[in-house]
């Protein structure tokens, strides 16, 4: 009697937990490309073609190890859309024992698979992803009693788990943490590192097809498609970014310059949430480019700090709140989201930057992601919930569990502070000081309120006016409400005017 085991489009890992308890030799993998995937939001052209292409090279890798896989098309006869109606499907035809699956990334999936049982009359067995550094059981006993759940001693204690820059129980250089090294503004420069580009082999080429005829109307160009789709190609990324761009990492990490969309960064999340690169591996490799001495601590730490501390709190906060969280909306924002964030037509040059190159590439770096679109969508009273629609649709890195507590607990404050401590709102002098889109913008940063004002501005202030009973109480924020107070009636009035305007215009 044989297993099914259901390998999902982002746990494309052999040492995948699911995989790690059958037998080749009798069991059988499933591996299905679903409509239902592509269009629970309407994910970005390149981010579904990426995926599909990766699974259809995982199969064929999986295969050549000589396991037994089942590969439903998307356009493959009879193909019922769903996973639920894909894996009955497989019960029908080939009535397995039982079914075998990695938990899902998820909780709309970790849904589908527990009404499996009662459905398919088999036994199904959710087994823990262990690509993660801290099982959710762990998470919830450090969160357990904690009125606050910040990131930074979570880190800390993923430090000691792991090993990674520490002597003995010492972090590495005495800090745990270098981030007020990492706040430099970039250059441009001319030797820019950029990720490698990997031009389509015949599946890919096969999959762009399918994509455009499918889904060709979805947000995002298809084309030039150069993401990596195989362990090895995603591999070649990661070493590239080591060797260039990782040694100014630290450095560079806040900045943004127009016309690089990737600067310092690795660009490398799309093949950690897939499974085509594991995260503590990557975190291994970059602690022993310190130790030899070809990178320096802040890059390393900072680094590090991403994947073993943000990227595993994240997902902690996560299946923490789930499924509430989704619906929280703290600071009660209601405005739909501007057509701008889909058409990158605005006279911002920040968030036309930001915009343009996510359609283009289905990649913005965190601080375009968390101080543009972010404060923008913050600062204007953007729907939580519609901007994470958006989020989780538009970058191929995209999943709920990493995504959501991103969008409505950091970038919007939509948790009351469960996540942040603050709320992301800032005024253009951030943009300005991070990065050189105001040189080039129809507005003046240095202006508050009138027609020609960065509208970013007045909108910050006038954050401050309408949510000063929610805000005045955190201690970070309570200096800028005073500020605010200390205006004359004049301008305050002028704010609000000027707030007005910009608002009325989405
Ligand atoms: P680098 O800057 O090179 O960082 C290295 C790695 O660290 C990333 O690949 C990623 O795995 C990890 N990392 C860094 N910051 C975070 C973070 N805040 N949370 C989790 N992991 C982090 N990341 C996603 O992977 N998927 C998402 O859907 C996603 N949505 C986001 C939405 C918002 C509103 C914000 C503010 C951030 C979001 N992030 C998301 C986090 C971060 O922006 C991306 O991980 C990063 O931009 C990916 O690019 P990179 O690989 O070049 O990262
Ligand atoms: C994102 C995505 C897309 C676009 N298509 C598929 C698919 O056809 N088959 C599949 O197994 N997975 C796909 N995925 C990834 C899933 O959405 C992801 O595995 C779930 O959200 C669970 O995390
Ligand atoms: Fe963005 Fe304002 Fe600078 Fe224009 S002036 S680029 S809107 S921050």
């Amino acid at each position: 009697m044989s297993k099914l085991i259901l390998v999902l489009g982002d746990q494309l890992s052999p040492l995948l937990s699911s995989l790690q308890t059958a037998d080749k030799a009798r069991d059988r993998v499933l591996m299905v490309e679903v409509h239902e995937e592509a269009t629970y939001v309407r994910h970005h052209k390149k981010k579904i073609a990426f995926l599909l292409s990766a699974m259809r090279h995982f199969a064929e890798e999986l295969r050549a190890d000589g396991w037994t896989v089942e590969y439903v098309k998307l356009d493959a006869p009879g193909n019922t859309g769903s996973f639920t109606g894909e894996v009955a499907r497989a019960v029908a035809a080939h009535r397995p024992e039982r079914i075998v699956v990695t938990e899902a990334g998820e909780w709309r999936v970790a849904q589908m698979f527990a009404g499996w049982e009662a459905a398919l009359g088999l036994p199904v067995d959710v087994l823990p992803d262990t690509r993660f550094v801290c099982p959710l059981p762990v998470f919830r006993d450090w969160a357990e009693g904690r009125k606050a759940l910040r990131m930074e001693y979570f880190y800390r204690e993923m430090r000691r788990r792991t090993g990674l820059l520490m002597e003995g129980d010492k972090p590495a250089g005495g800090e745990w943490n270098y981030d007020a090294d990492n706040r430099k503004a970039a250059a441009p420069d001319l030797f820019m590192p950029r990720p490698p580009v990997f031009a389509p082999d015949a599946i890919t080429a096969e999959v762009l097809a399918l994509v455009e005829a499918r889904f060709g109307n979805h947000f995002g160009d298809l084309e030039p498609f150069q993401f990596a789709v195989t362990r090895a190609d995603a591999e070649a990324t990661f070493g590239a970014f080591v060797l260039r761009a990782l040694p100014r990492f630290g450095d560079y990490q806040d900045a943004m310059l127009e016309g690089e969309p990737f600067l310092y960064h690795a660009v490398i999340a799309q093949y950690l949430n897939c499974g085509l690169l594991d995260p503590l591996e990557v975190c291994r490799t970059v602690e022993a480019e310190w130790r030899a001495g070809r990178v320096p601590l802040n890059a390393a730490e900072g680094f590090i700090r991403q994947i073993i501390g943000w990227r595993e709190y994240v997902r902690g906060i996560y299946w923490l709140t789930a499924p509430g969280y989704a619906q929280r909306n703290f600071l009660e924002h209601t405005r739909p989201l501007p057509d701008f964030y889909w058409t990158a037509e605005t006279d911002m040059a920040c968030v036309r930057a930001a915009v343009t190159q996510t359609r283009q590439h289905a990649y913005a770096h965190h601080i375009q992601r968390l101080m543009v679109t972010g404060t923008f969508a913050l600062l204007a009273g953007i729907d939580p919930h519609a901007l994470h629609e958006w989020y989780l649709s538009v970058y191929a890195d995209a999943y709920e569990w990493v995504e959501l507590p991103n969008t409505v607990g950091m970038s919007q404050f939509a948790d009351g502070g469960l996540l942040a401590s603050k709320p992301y709102a800032a005024s253009g002098a951030y943009i300005n000081r991070m990065s050189n889109y105001c040189g080039s913008c129809r507005f003046d940063v240095k202006q508050r309120t009138g027609p020609n004002a960065c509208p970013f501005n007045p909108l910050y202030w006038d954050f401050i006016a309408r949510h000063r009973e929610k805000i005045a109480g955190n201690p970070r924020m309570a200096q800028m409400v005073r500020t605010y107070d200390k205006f004359a009636d004049a301008e305050k009035a002028r704010i609000a005017e000027s707030a007005r305007a910009v608002l009325a215009k989405l």
